[in-house]
């Protein structure tokens, strides 16, 4: 069976706390029961994770070379300030999707680059659990292609 890893950057786990509405009404723990019950049902094992903490990330991408067939990640604030992220994400072979919760490009100009990006396969944005969801359709896909 393939396995993929999800890693959630800072503040992923206050997902359906913020009172502004900006990442939905989703709680981290629904989020992550409703893309590993996707995953189960597009037949591959998926490793969810989240950390406050760059090194981290860092280490669970290096862990993903090992043992994962692709990787999920939305970086969240690291996006657009990791270096550290992004050649450990150039270090794995397999497909990469970027995720945000919100449309990154209707937000803020500090987010709109993405050091994320010069390493993924491509990016959903902006659709909240829905764009995870279709991530990890996306995924399944490239793993199927990758293994023709
Ligand atoms: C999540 C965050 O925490 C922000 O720092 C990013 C991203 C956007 C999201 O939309 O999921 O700017």
């Amino acid at each position: 069976m393939k396995n993929v890893m999800f890693l959630n950057g800072p503040n992923a786990n206050l997902y359906g706390l913020d009172r502004s509405g900006t990442y939905g009404s989703d709680s981290f723990p629904q989020i992550e029961a409703a893309c590993m019950a996707r995953a189960a049902d597009l037949g591959f094992t998926l490793h969810f994770r989240q950390s406050n903490h760059e090194g981290v990330l860092v280490d669970w991408i290096q862990e993903a070379r090992q043992s994962c067939d692709g990787i999920l990640i939305n970086a969240a604030g690291l996006t657009y300030t990791s270096v550290a992220i992004l050649d450990a994400l150039l270090a794995f072979d397999g497909p990469i999707i970027e995720c945000h919760m919100s449309n990154i490009w209707k937000r803020e100009p500090f987010r709109h680059h993405s050091f994320v990006s010069k390493a993924a396969t491509g990016v959903v944005a902006g659709l909240g659990l829905r764009g995870y969801l279709l991530g990890l359709t996306a995924m399944a896909e490239l793993m199927n292609e990758a293994a023709a």
